[in-house]
């Protein structure tokens, strides 16, 4: 399945979080939560979309804990690849409601597609970037964006018996080298430590269960079991090394399945397969299969380097390199990646639960290998006592090295102060469980960008502990102070967490209308989110007289959208007037309003109520005046008293004069007070009269308000005016705004003043 999303010039912003088609009350069969998440990223494609030449591929879709669902966009522009340009749409369980859309990419591309540079040059210079290549790609020309200026570049890959598999960026107009990244991560690490253990296998070391996965020699030959069995348990002996590793990748697989809800390491039910008797003290991921040597050690103290944290960390790196975003270059991001493969090291060593090799915050205890406990090489929970940074400095070492930090905040996260020591002196942390922490971490890597960072790992964990465990804050609150605990305190635009739940009102407008026997009439079913995100909504109606049918268009809806319900009547419809409840049955909170529906024509007095005009855009500190009208539809006039509803904090209503016979008019002023934020607000003109409630809505759009801060999950109209990180910008396209929609980052919705 690869379905192409095409945005081209004609492309229209169109922002609404679901595009459902017309449906009936009647229950409707949902399409999978993959199908919808879709459909919804299509409507949010457009707010990263800089340039009409632009253009978006589905590349992969996944789910991960909870059910969330994430969809990783390829960008092409003018048809070549942009190499960091990903876009990662996030929806919640549904597919309905989306949660996060993340981009890499700084700048919009404005380039020639021309090369000066042609590709022989430019395999010629990548080749010289690695001593004793063995051999380089067919150079493959893109374009750049994972710095703030887009570069035309070559790609090549460049490989060397080392073993090396380097992508190189050559500039295709000057023929400098602007970036590279290495898909081999060198770990280090031991077998014959699981003890006796069950493994999935056939008649050879390999795993029919879970796809890829199977463990051989140095040519990825794999090994016959003997009776049943595989290896005799000695510490040198390969078959026995092949039963480490495949009880560890099992462990792995099925840790990510049970506790991280990710389907294979790929996250599309695959994972890759694994070699065991390198001759050399070291193990390694090199982008296709993992390897596995020895400690080094002679004799007696000789041991694979395979136990079940070793294996989990190179598993680890095909995991990182298979979220949005990739491998990556750099010490920052090489860092984060070996970091990545320790936290799944630990994840997998808690997950197993095995007295052999029981969980705990050492990389390679079981190895003999390193300077640590048991030969351990990193300490998770102190990386200093390995001679690693426990903190957060802005500058980063060599890789392994540069795991410390963010494996530190992953123990503080997770078992928190008594399992590990803060850099700074904030509180006490409980930890949230290692089981939550994997999840949270797991989230953040669904939303990966090119080049990924601290900063962007701890605002994407932050988002990812708020949205997996709504309503609560516990936490969202516990991830924010293990960073703090890292020395990465509280940043602008940062994610917040309210314990508000989510919820939403309900309202009819009009509340009431008539229809002759075998005629319809509408009502519009409007939805506000009042606190939280927005939630889905199915809508049905309650009873209804006889021969009456309700439809509602669309029957489910995001909180904030509207639907059309429509009532038909049939000649055998009872005349009368009818209540009929309206239900919306929302994922978190359920509502009813009820409409007041006249079959045949009103016997009593009866009148219209209208507004002229029904709109006015106003200033803060400003105001407005409009005019209520109403006429006499049957019998006599009655006595109206005017009253409003639905005004916003800072805005006052008045009638001149307040009761009116049906029939006459009343002047309504509306002052808006200086600090009312701008926005559109529905203002809602009741006439109550003696015999018949009418009413009217009056949309009031307040402009040009000081001092209001972007926020996440708010309704903006068009014009609203809002300062970020100092900046004021307008709002050109109505939105409810989501995190990851930052001003700066959707030039499609918010001018810069
Ligand atoms: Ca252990
Ligand atoms: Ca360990
Ligand atoms: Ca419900
Ligand atoms: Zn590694």
């Amino acid at each position: 399945m690869n379905p192409k999303i095409k945005l081209g010039a004609a492309a229209v912003l169109a922002l609404a979080l679901t595009q459902l088609g017309s449906t009936s009350a009647q229950a409707q069969s949902d399409p999978p939560p993959r199908e919808l998440a879709i459909t919804s990223s299509q409507g949010v494609l457009s707010s990263v979309q800089a340039s009409a030449e632009e253009d978006f591929h589905l590349a992969s879709a996944v789910e991960g804990a909870k059910g969330l669902q994430f969809l990783t966009y390829n960008r092409t522009y003018k048809g070549l690849p942009v190499h960091g340009g990903e876009v990662v749409v996030g929806t919640d369980a549904s597919g309905q409601v989306v949660n996060s859309v993340t981009t890499g990419q700084q700048a919009e591309i404005d380039l020639s597609t021309t090369p000066a540079i042609s590709a022989a040059t430019a395999a010629v210079t990548a080749r010289a970037q690695l001593r004793r290549a063995t051999g380089v790609s067919t150079p493959k020309l893109l374009v750049h964006v994972t710095t703030g200026k887009p570069v035309l570049a070559w790609e090549s890959v460049v490989t060397s018996a080392k073993p090396s598999v380097l992508h190189v960026y050559v500039d295709a107009q000057t023929g400098k080298v602007i970036d590279s990244y290495d898909l081999v991560r060198d770990a280090t690490g031991n077998g014959h430590h699981n003890g006796t253990v069950t493994i999935d296998a056939g008649s050879t070391s390999s795993d029919s269960t879970r796809p890829g996965l199977s463990c051989g020699n140095q040519s990825g030959q794999a090994y016959t079991l003997q009776g049943g069995v595989l290896g005799n348990g000695g510490a040198t002996d390969l078959p026995t090394a092949c039963a480490d590793v495949l009880y560890a990748a099992q462990k792995e697989w099925d840790m990510l399945r049970q506790w991280l809800g990710r389907n294979g390491v790929n996250g599309s039910g695959g994972t890759f397969p694994a070699r065991v008797g390198l001759n050399e003290a070291n193990a390694y991921w090199n982008g296709s299969f993992t390897n596995y040597g020895h400690n080094g050690k002679t004799g007696a103290a000789r041991k694979q380097l395979n136990p079940m944290d070793v294996v989990g960390h190179e598993y680890g790196h095909a995991i990182f390199q298979t979220t949005p975003g990739g491998a990556g270059g750099g010490n920052e991001s090489g860092g984060l990646n070996e970091s990545t493969g320790d936290i799944f090291g630990a994840l997998t060593e808690s997950f197993a639960n095995n007295p052999n090799d029981p969980a705990d915050w050492l990389v390679g205890e079981e190895t003999g290998l390193g300077s640590g406990p048991g030969g351990a090489i990193r300490n998770m929970a102190n990386p200093s006592a390995l001679g690693h940074p426990n903190c957060y400095t802005g500058s980063f070492p060599e890789v392994h090295a540069g795991a410390g930090p963010q494996n530190h905040w992953f123990v503080l996260t997770a078992a928190g102060t008594s399992a590990s020591t803060r850099c700074d002196s904030g509180p006490a942390i409980t930890g949230i469980g290692i089981q939550k922490a994997g999840q949270v971490f797991m989230t953040a890597l669904n939303n990966k960008t090119s080049p990924w960072t601290h900063l962007k790992a701890r605002v994407a964990t932050l988002n990812a502990a708020k949205t997996l465990f709504a309503p609560s804050c516990t936490e969202f609150n516990v991830v924010l102070e293990a960073w703090k605990g890292i020395n990465l305190g509280p940043r602008a635009g940062d994610p917040t967490c309210s314990t508000q739940g989510n919820d939403y009102s309900l309202s009819l407008d009009p509340a009431a209308g008539s229809a002759q026997p075998g005629q319809s009439v509408t009502t519009t079913v409007r939805t506000t989110v009042t606190s939280g995100s927005a939630q889905q909504i199915t809508l049905s109606a309650g009873t209804l007289p006889a021969g009456v049918t309700a439809s509602f268009s669309p029957a489910t809806i995001s909180a904030g959208q509207s639907s059309t319900l429509t009532l038909s009547t049939s000649a055998s419809s009872p005349q009368g007037t009818h209540s009929v409840t309206v239900n919306a049955d929302g994922a978190t909170v359920d509502r009813q309003a009820s409409y007041s529906l006249t079959v045949g024509q009103s016997q009593g007095n009866d009148y219209t109520l209208g507004l002229s005009p029904t709109s006015a855009s106003v200033a803060a500190g400003g105001s407005t005046t409009t005019t209520v009208q109403t006429q006499v539809t049957s019998g006599s006039a009655q006595s109206v008293s005017l009253s409003a509803s639905g005004a916003p904090a800072g805005v006052t209503v008045s009638f001149s004069p307040q009761t009116i016979q049906s029939g006459q008019s009343s002047t309504v002023s509306i002052s808006v007070g200086a600090s009312v934020a701008p926005n559109t607000y529905s203002i809602s003109v009741n006439g109550d009269g003696t015999s018949a409630d009418r009413s009217a809505t009056f949309s009031l759009t307040v402009t040009g308000g000081q001092g209001t801060t972007w926020q996440p999950w708010t309704a903006y109209a068009v014009g609203a005016q809002v300062s970020y990180n100092g900046v004021n910008y307008r709002c050109l396209q109505g939105h409810t705004s989501l995190p990851g929609w930052e001003p700066p980052n959707t030039p499609a919705l918010w001018q810069r003043l």
